[in-house]
């Protein structure tokens, strides 16, 4: 039986259809992955270019991915292969499952939640010729109400599933007018760093339950949410795996919510199994009240590059009260002086524009970016309520006025005040200077001399000392080797990686990368 699972993600990086396809494949399906990474709706050759292929593949059912970034997309895919053939489409990923609401207006079903036992009994289902409204996990639209079936149970052992490799077999890509087979040279110029990161992600769930992340909506749709972990062997043999493909590579990243929320033995093991048969610089991610030194020894001993710290607001008050997230300002700059003793590059992301922060908790946050050690990479976040989460349903009470939706909300752009400009130069300038663009602006935020001395250091900033700091960060990203990081600079001189990192605040979209 063929499957077409479809992708609309603006880069080739998604790892859960890509797993959902691996898992096909290894089940005798003959399952193809579609990449439509530059959707155009309006572009009618790309829609009919399209409609040929789906029509000349004739696959059985088709599976569309989407978080909310992909809503749209997915949308007017839908509807227009809808009128076209007459093909099973179903949707899965985030965005279903946390609003089947509005998806199953659109797809014929939604799958809600994990799905890796799922898509083997949808196939089961079509061949015997049962309809999909027998098979768990699936949602419907019926006169104008969702009706949900149960739920399997939640994967506990993770070494079970398969190895996701980067360029996945039987691939294809729709660009312009024409839908190409995926090889080595297409993968390689659609990716960033020329393909030469291999990603991975090696559990399930996270510790925390940050109102704004969709981990705190899990935890109300299964009962038994926890964090679930493969063992350091699968790990290892599974980044073998992806290190061994024929494509360059150039660092691994491990996209866990939270890598050292593990056991300080199963890291121990994690790591020296990595040193010894990797050897590979790798990215991780961790919130602050996990890092420890002693973690973060065994990890920049295996070849830790950088570490994405979710700080999202320097003041208490905020994170403990509006996002749940109770780490104290202390603990967090005692990690930031850790972490600055190695030579790993920290990567930290503030949420802006949340309609619960006074000024003085913005102040509060830009005196702490302020204390940071620097050089550090940080990304400002312009505060969207994702559909099923917390935080939203406490917006939609207490102020229903700030809600928007989310499939449009562009989380990139934030709003383009004084006290957001100040958080981007408190990463850059040191606290002395902060703290007199903080007195002037409180002594008179609107005056000609405030905007004159703001867009002063705004541009020095940014086109004098941002580029020494970003060379000093990449030669800190290549443990101060000259060799290593005149060897991995090519790879960086690529628009998407400016892109993606926001280098210079003006992206409106990183994914495209
Ligand atoms: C790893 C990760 C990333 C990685 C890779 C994401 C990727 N492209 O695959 C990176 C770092 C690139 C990334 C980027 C972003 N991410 Co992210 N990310 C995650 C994270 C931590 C894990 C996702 C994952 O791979 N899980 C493991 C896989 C196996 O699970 P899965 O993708 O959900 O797929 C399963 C099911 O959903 C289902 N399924 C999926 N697709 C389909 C399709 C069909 C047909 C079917 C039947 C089933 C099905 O089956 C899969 C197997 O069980 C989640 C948090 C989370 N807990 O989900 C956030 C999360 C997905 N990210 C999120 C966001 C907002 C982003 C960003 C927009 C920026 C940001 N602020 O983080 C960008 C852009 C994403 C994009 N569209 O490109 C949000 C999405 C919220 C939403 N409603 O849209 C999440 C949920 C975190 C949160 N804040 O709550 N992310």
């Amino acid at each position: 039986m063929r499957v077409l699972l479809v992708s609309l993600q603006k880069n080739l990086n998604i790892l859960g259809l890509k797993l959902l396809h691996q898992i096909l494949l290894e089940n005798g399906y003959e399952s193809g992955l579609l990449y439509i990474n530059r959707f155009q709706p309006d572009n009618h050759q790309m829609l009919e270019a399209l409609e040929r292929f789906v029509q000349e593949y004739n696959p059985a059912w088709i599976g569309i991915s989407l978080t909310a970034s992909e809503f749209s997309s997915a949308r007017d895919v839908t509807i227009y292969l809808k009128q076209k053939l007459d093909i099973p489409i179903i949707w899965g990923g985030v965005q279903p499952t946390a609003d089947p609401t509005r998806c199953t207006k659109y797809a014929d079903f939604v799958c809600i939640g994990e799905a890796e036992k799922t898509v083997i009994d949808i196939c089961n289902a079509i061949k015997d010729g049962k309809s999909l409204k027998t098979v768990n996990n699936m949602a419907w639209m019926e006169d104008g109400k969702v009706i949900q079936n149960p739920l399997n149970p939640l994967i506990q052992d993770l070494n079970q599933l398969p190895y996701v490799p980067r360029l996945a077999k039987n691939a294809y890509i729709l660009f312009k007018d024409k839908v190409h087979v995926l090889d080595r040279k297409l993968y390689m110029k659609y990716s960033a760093f020329r393909g030469g990161i291999y990603r991975l992600v090696s559990s399930r769930g996270c510790p925390f339950r940050c109102s704004y992340c969709l981990n705190s909506f899990f935890d109300k749709l299964y009962p038994d949410w926890s964090l679930r972990w493969a063992s350091p062997e699968h790990i290892i043999d599974e980044i073998c795996a992806g290190a061994s493909e024929d494509l360059p590579l150039l660092f691994i990243s491990m996209q866990d919510d939270n890598l050292f929320a593990q056991k300080k033995e199963t890291i121990e093991k994690l790591f020296s199994l990595y040193k010894e048969k990797v050897d590979k610089p790798f990215i991780i991610l961790s919130t602050p009240n996990f890092i420890t030194e002693d973690k973060l020894k065994l990890a920049v001993d295996a070849g830790l590059s950088a570490i994405h710290i979710g700080l999202q607001s320097g003041c208490e008050r905020v994170s403990h009260e509006i996002y749940n997230r109770k780490i104290k300002k202390e603990q967090f700059l005692n990690v930031t002086k850790i972490v600055n003793k190695y030579p790993v590059v920290p990567y930290y992301d503030i949420i802006c524009d949340n309609p619960y922060e006074t000024e003085e908790d913005e102040l509060e946050t830009i005196r702490t970016l302020a204390e940071i050690p620097k050089p550090y990479f940080f990304l400002l976040f312009s505060l969207t309520l994702y559909e099923g989460t917390d935080l939203r349903e406490r917006v939609k009470k207490e102020m229903p006025e700030f809600l928007h939706d989310d499939t449009e909300k562009d989380f990139l752009i934030t709003s383009p005040t004084k006290i957001n400009l100040l958080k981007h130069l408190a990463t850059i300038y040191p606290s002395g200077i902060i703290e007199f663009l903080i007195k002037q602006y409180q002594r008179n935020p609107n005056a000609y001399s405030t905007h004159i001395l703001f867009y002063f250091f705004k541009y020095i900033g940014f086109f004098l000392i941002k580029p020494v700091l970003l060379l000093w960060i990449l030669l800190k990203f290549n443990h101060y080797s000259v060799f290593r990081f005149i060897q991995t600079l090519p790879h960086f001189i690529d628009f998407r990686v400016v892109n993606l990192f926001n280098f210079f605040h003006t992206s409106h979209d990183t994914t495209v990368e």
